[in-house]
């Protein structure tokens, strides 16, 4: 059987170019991230996400590759990678890398080629089209696109972009197409990698404008990617980038033959109208709407991603008040769907209720993950166009540019928050190093007591009702050990009563302040505002 690693890693994603810059041009690259590695290690992080280094003009933020067997000659060199990827397995840090391939980049050489010969064997990489079909599917980017189909004056003819017109959809169904996909995982397979994250799985696999597609034979490519990835690793993992509805998660588990993990955007916006409601209901809902999953599979729970925090499958009611919570203005909002923000101006700076949410999301079903910057509370920077408002440079120290860079402002990759509550000045990796009370010291706190509790990350989950609605109770229970976290979702005091089952000989393992030890069974458990309480039921008695 797999190694199951994966179910009780502590991931983190990070963007090379916004992390820490060595050689001060402004742009952060694999040998700052090497320097860094002690820091995600001395975290307990076990788990990188990259986000796309590969050559690119950057149309999307690297999600627009042209050359996918190297890095973008700004942040390295493909040596300077494999240096990145020793340092990080001498620290026991595994790395997962984003594999781009619903489309390449209008530059990749393939685009060039298939673009100008219509009988170039490039042509069919991508997708062709003489006539518009009558019902269009709606672009990704609405505000910046009108239609997925784009005219190509030398070619003749409409060719399928489901995000920007410069990231032209590759043909899935072309043999030759899934050949080459399966020569790039191979390719950063040997160089090391536990995995591939999958960039826009659904559109990778939806036939739109594919003459002939089958659906289920498209379906059947995340198999054929499995087989390809085991047939060379003994335990890489595939991570499916898939925000879809319930009814759809078994075409991408399969029957554990296809996707080993799958972010939980669905819980994601639960957790967030629960705590916009301060109620536990929309968390219980959102878990219970989730169907049995294969053993082998297993859910990424997150915060907040790169992109905006995607609130679409909510009912426009429940939207309303997620955004009149969260995002009560225009301008923190994107696509009519989403929010710009990070969370910590989201909670307007509650350092309670920042550390609810990270204790609640650690402790749901699944693996957490953190992004650069959850782990210090880094903010938003609104004046900047769209997904770019949480794309600020990492923090590092109150040094000019954050310590991200010796280079002169101008020449900085991105920009980064100087200003405000959220200005590197005092938001910053070094100062909070040395507050025992900060954010970072906490969470580092958080990850090591996680790792305690893998019953999280593999156990069977239950709901332990209560009578108080605000307060959101579970327990994970494997290999006859169990877990319970308590969360009171609400901004004042309570004390829950746990109706359903009782527990015994219970330790305490983390909570936000010292509270009086529960004796004999767990019942009546007092949690201050937006207070949280980890237990083990001690098996051992
Ligand atoms: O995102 C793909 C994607 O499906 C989401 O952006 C989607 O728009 C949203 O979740 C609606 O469900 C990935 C990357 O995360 C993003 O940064 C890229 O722009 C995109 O792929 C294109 O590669």
């Amino acid at each position: 059987m797999k190694d199951q690693w994966y179910k009780n890693a502590i991931a983190y994603s990070l963007d090379v170019e916004t992390f820490m810059d060595s050689d001060g041009n402004g742009i952060g690259d694999f040998q700052g991230l090497t320097h860094c590695l002690d820091h995600l290690a001395g975290l307990g992080i076990t788990c990188l996400w990259l986000l796309p280094f590969y050559p690119s003009p950057n149309r999307d933020n690297g999600y627009d590759v042209m050359d996918y067997y190297n890095v973008d000659p700004r942040l390295g060199t493909l040596g300077d990678f494999v240096e990145f990827m020793y340092q990080a397995r001498e620290r026991g840090i595994r790395v997962m890398v984003d594999l781009v391939v619903n489309h390449t980049s209008n530059q990749h050489p393939w685009s060039q080629a298939a673009g100008a010969d219509k009988n170039s064997k490039y042509r069919d990489y991508y997708v062709w089209t003489d006539k518009l079909p009558e019902h269009e599917v709606e672009p990704v980017f609405p505000d910046v696109e009108r239609s997925v189909w784009e005219y190509d004056e030398t070619s003749q003819a409409y060719y399928l972009h489901h995000f920007y017109k410069e990231q032209p959809d590759l043909n899935i169904a072309n043999p030759a197409v899934q050949e080459e996909i399966y020569k790039i995982m191979g390719f950063w397979l040997e160089l090391g990698v536990s995995g591939f994250r999958i960039d826009a799985a659904p559109f990778l696999i939806t036939g739109i404008g594919i003459e002939g597609a089958d659906e289920k034979c498209l379906q059947n490519f995340l198999s054929h990617m499995r087989e390809f990835l085991s047939s060379r690793s003994i335990d890489a993992i595939l991570l499916a980038e898939a925000n879809v509805t319930p009814d759809k998660f078994s075409v991408y588990f399969g029957d554990g033959d296809r996707m080993d993990m799958l972010f939980n955007f669905l819980l994601n916006r639960h957790m967030f109208l629960a705590l916009a409601r301060q109620q536990a209901a929309p968390l219980i809902d959102g878990l219970k709407s989730i169907p049995k999953i294969p053993q082998i599979g297993q859910w990424l729970n997150f915060v907040r991603n790169h992109d905006e925090l995607d609130l679409s499958g909510l009912a426009s009611e429940e939207l309303e008040e997620v955004f009149a919570a969260f995002a009560p203005e225009e301008n923190m909002r994107s696509f009519g769907r989403g929010i710009r923000r990070r969370l910590p101006p989201m909670l307007e700076g509650n350092c309670h209720r920042i550390e609810l949410t990270y204790s609640l999301m650690f402790s749901l079903p699944g693996t957490p993950m953190l992004r650069y910057g959850d782990e210090i509370g880094m903010g938003d920077d609104l004046s900047l166009e769209g997904r770019e408002s949480v794309r600020t440079l990492m923090q590092w120290s109150d040094e000019p540019n954050g310590g991200f860079s010796t280079s002169p402002e101008k020449n900085l990759a991105k920009p980064t928050i100087s200003q405000g509550n959220y200005g590197y000045t005092h938001v910053n990796v070094a100062t909070e190093q040395r507050d025992p009370n900060s954010l970072m010291n906490w969470m580092e706190r958080l990850i090591r007591i996680r790792k305690q509790c893998p019953e999280f990350g593999r156990g069977e989950w239950q709901i332990l009702e209560t009578d108080e609605p605000c307060v959101f109770a579970h327990c994970c229970e494997w290999q006859g050990r169990a877990a319970i976290a308590v969360h009171n979702l609400a901004d004042r005091e309570c004390i829950a009563t746990i109706k359903t089952k009782k527990y015994k000989h219970l330790i305490e393992l983390f909570c936000d302040r010292q509270y009086e030890p529960i004796e004999g069974e767990l019942f009546s458990i007092p949690l201050s505002a937006y207070g949280y309480r980890w237990f083990r039921v001690n098996t051992m008695r």
